[in-house]
């Protein structure tokens, strides 16, 4: 299949196993083991000196920002260290002392690299000069930063149309660099800007925007402390946000009661050794979840139908279970919602949901007499056919019960990579905002184009169609990310330029376009310093907040660039002088970069005095309870449909999660402990009396099949282990399953892949 491409690249990799050992899935999370962790995977990488030195520094007030997830940090960080287990892993993995030159591949061909696992190339550790891949060579070689700047500017001058050039954005980069990038592309003339959270919290984006007017959560990390009820549905905190156990801590001391709603019962979730307390460390920890709903995947809206129904029913009774007050000033549509509500048989409802009803009652319960409840959600929610539809059903859920706009109450998304939200603050968006064209022709000078862009699905189909050329990204690892693995891999390797401004090496380096350039950045943990003076950039968490990162530790290299300034070197070749913007200025000063984002970006102000110390909040109008921007000024019930899978009797639904030791497509390690798997990760979790009725042991050996359309993918060699997880359900890792995804089907209205929602078929193998 490959030979009609450039090079002979594997686009999967080794499909060999590494050696599984099984135990008990752990019954808590961090604790003693969770530091000894973290020490030996910082030390390993880093050396004892410079992990105690940077881990000091990390979410501190002058320090750097945690590189992982986007969990805000307490605006008193503890001095002894404010970071987690997965925090600390991130950190080792950038700033591991491990390096690979020209010299390294020179030795070793794309071809060979390409058969390695994603976790043995991302070992090989920083990269730390520019690279280039010639058309045909199979070895990249050196290429000095300037001409691979009159490379690019030569490849983006030979397109027909700016839109045939595609520039992708990974959620870790600066408010400064995705500023940067977004008017770069914009000056370019277009709007082609797909971006990670396309594949993430796009669906929460959407639902948000439509029932509350603005695309991000409204809770403050403050608001989870006096809590009565925070409800976490399709999220893994323990492994994915592992500091939101502190908060769930301190709520559930505070007297507020958790629920969680999850096909699997998430180890973080059921109790946790706090590492900073004697409790935590000597102890038994905190129990988290009062009590647990094993949703069946993808039947949460049928779930919290069913809570709305018995919470109404309640209502009819005492009129004090549902805030009327705040229905009938705040919001628009809640007659039909209720109406709508008795459509539907609480038996089905039930059924559907897999949920026992005792369980249900409890909830209810728990749920009547409250007001002050946050719901938090992740990639459970948002990664199925119906992604907004769940959001917009959780958000009925507070609507009814007036939990919305005042404090211990709201929505809280729990946003992915550490600055995911920042890009899309600044700027980084394939669709048109009229408000702010305005602002960039003001303040900018220059006229931007007003025609919409391809996010990600749009990106993959239109390289794979060959109207997309030159695709540029800000970091990340494309190929791996998104969907449907093999098309994306053929999409890529259509592209007369593939550009990677990354840190580590990964897949999408492997397969490129005819012609493809590795820019190696500097990390976060990294020290930035221009003419003798240490610069820093701002991030923007989960909850709004912008604050500062600087980095300490010595670069990997004396030949990186810092992110803004490579874009604005990029920029300053393309348009030679002869643009609005002083891109070579700008790539020098951040503080001109910020005082642009003032007057371009919505809510930024003053950022470079604001950012000190714990940062400003960005403006949240449903903090106000100012539904202005909706219709009628009101925040908006909506009717959402049940899903429907029908599966047929030898299918089931696969959801693809990540494991304990990675971030995202990047793999730390070989061990999921929480789930008690180890030192392996192709694995199938799946319910023991579906695998007893199809003659399945533990460690049997299973290719996975999806057919969407007419077309057959296959994810091969996976063993199966029992676990507890809802019957015609499974559950494996990615990235190893995109392959499975098919690019082409996605949620209604924000098109995020179905990753957690796919129907496949099993089928037993050979060893
Ligand atoms: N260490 C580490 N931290 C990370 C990341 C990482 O890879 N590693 N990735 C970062 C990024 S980009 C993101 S977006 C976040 C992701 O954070 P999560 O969303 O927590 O990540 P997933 O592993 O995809 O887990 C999804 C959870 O939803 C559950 N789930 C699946 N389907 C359903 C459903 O239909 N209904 C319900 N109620 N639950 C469901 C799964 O069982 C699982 O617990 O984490 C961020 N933080
Ligand atoms: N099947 C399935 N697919 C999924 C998901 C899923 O749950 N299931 N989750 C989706 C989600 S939520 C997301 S967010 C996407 C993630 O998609 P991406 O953001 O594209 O992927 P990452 O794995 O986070 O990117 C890792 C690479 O980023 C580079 N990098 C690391 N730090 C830096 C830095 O500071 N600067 C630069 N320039 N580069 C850096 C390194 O080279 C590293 O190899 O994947 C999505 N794909
Ligand atoms: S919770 Fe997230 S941001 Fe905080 S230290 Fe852990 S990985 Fe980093
Ligand atoms: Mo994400």
């Amino acid at each position: 299949m490959q030979e009609e491409f450039h090079r002979n690249v594997s686009v999967r990799g080794s499909e060999e196993f590494t050696g599984v050992q099984l135990r008990e899935p752990a019954r808590y999370a961090a604790g003693p083991l969770g530091i000894q962790v973290a020490m030996q995977h910082s030390f390993k990488e880093m050396g004892i000196t410079r992990s105690m030195k940077a881990l000091l520094h990390m979410n501190q007030k002058e320090g750097f920002d945690c590189p992982s997830c986007a969990w805000p940090d307490p605006e008193k960080p503890s001095r002894i260290g404010e970071y987690c287990e997965n925090g600390a892993k991130a950190l080792a993995d950038e700033a591991t002392t491990r390096q690979i030159d020209a010299e390294f591949f020179k030795k070793h061909s794309v071809e060979e690299l390409s058969l390695l696992t994603d976790y043995e190339l991302n070992k090989f550790g920083r990269l730390t000069e520019p690279l280039v891949l010639r058309p045909g060579s199979v070895h990249y070689e050196p290429i000095t930063w300037n001409d691979a700047y009159a490379l690019i500017a030569e490849e983006l001058h030979r397109l027909e149309s700016p839109d045939e050039a595609i520039f992708y954005t990974s959620g870790r980069s600066s408010n400064e660099a995705a500023f940067l990038y977004g008017m770069f592309a914009r000056a370019l003339g277009t709007n082609n800007m797909p971006d990670c959270s396309n594949m993430c919290h796009e669906s929460s984006g959407v639902a948000l925007s439509e029932t509350l007017g603005i695309g991000k959560g409204s809770v403050k990390l403050e608001d989870f402390y006096g809590a009565e009820v925070i409800i976490i549905a399709g999220q893994n905190p323990g492994t994915n946000h592992p500091r939101m156990l502190s908060a769930l801590e301190k709520c559930k001391q505070n007297g507020g009661k958790i629920i969680s709603i999850n096909p699997l019962e998430e180890s973080g979730l059921v109790n946790f050794r706090n590492p900073k307390t004697l409790k935590g460390l000597a102890g038994n920890g905190e129990d988290i979840a009062d009590i647990h709903l094993p949703v069946k995947i993808n039947q949460d809206v049928p779930l919290v139908k069913l809570l709305l129904k018995r919470l109404t029913r309640l209502d009819e009774v005492t009129g004090k279970v549902l805030d009327h007050d705040f229905m009938a000033t705040y919001t628009d549509g809640y007659k039909a919602f209720l109406k709508h509500l008795e459509q539907y048989q609480e038996k089905d409802l039930l059924q559907r949901s897999g949920v026992d009803s005792d369980k249900i009652d409890h909830v209810v319960k728990l749920l009547a007499t409250k007001s002050k409840i946050i719901v938090c959600w992740a990639m459970g929610l948002t990664q199925h056919k119906n992604g907004v539809e769940n959001i917009r059903e959780y958000v009925n859920l507070l609507l009814a019960k007036g939990a919305i706009g005042k404090p211990n109450a709201g929505t809280c998304p729990v946003r992915g990579h550490s600055n995911v939200q920042g890009d899309r603050s600044v700027g980084i968006m394939h669709y048109v905002n009229k408000d702010l064209n305005e602002r960039i022709k003001k303040h900018l000078g220059f006229t931007p184009p007003d025609k919409e862009g391809v996010d990600t699905v749009g990106a993959i189909k239109a390289m794979y169609e060959g109207e997309g050329k030159v695709f540029i990204c800000l970091g990340g690892n494309f190929l791996m990310a998104a969907s449907d693995t093999e098309y994306t891999a053929r999409a890529l390797q259509n592209c007369t330029l593939t550009v990677q401004v990354s840190t580590k090496l990964n897949r999408t380096h492997l397969v490129t376009g005819r012609t493809a350039l590795i820019l190696p950045t500097l990390g976060r943990s990294e020290k930035d310093t221009k003419g003798g003076q240490q610069r820093y950039f701002t991030v923007e968490n989960s909850m709004g907040r912008v604050t500062r990162s600087r980095g300490m530790l010595k670069p990997s290299s004396g030949n990186l660039k810092s992110e803004p300034e490579l874009i604005a070197e990029m920029a300053n070749a393309y348009f030679k002088g002869e643009h609005a913007m002083d891109w070579k200025s700008l790539g020098e000063d951040y503080g001109l970069i910020r005082s642009y984002i003032d007057k371009v970006a919505k809510g930024f102000e003053n950022t470079d005095e604001r950012s000190k110390g714990v940062g400003y909040y960005l403006p949240n109008n449903v903090r106000e309870r100012d539904f202005s921007s909706l219709p009628d000024g009101k925040a908006q019930f909506t009717i959402n449909a049940l899903p429907d899978h029908n599966l047929r009797d030898d299918e089931f639904l696969l959801m693809t999660i990540r494991s304990h030791d990675q971030f995202n497509t990047t793999i730390y390690g070989l061990n999921d402990r929480y789930r008690g798997v180890y030192n392996e990760r192709r694995v199938l979790f799946m319910n023991p009396q579906d695998m007893q009725e199809r003659n399945l042991k533990k460690r049997d050996v299973v290719d996975m099949i999806s057919n969407y359309d007419g077309v057959k993918r296959t994810a091969n060699r996976f063993l199966v282990i029992p676990y507890a997880i809802p019957r015609t359900n499974l559950a494996a890792y990615f990235p190893e399953t995109n392959v499975l995804v098919p690019y082409n089907h996605f949620a209604d209205k924000s098109k995020t892949p179905i990753s957690k929602s796919i129907v496949v078929k099993i089928k037993k193998t050979s060893p």
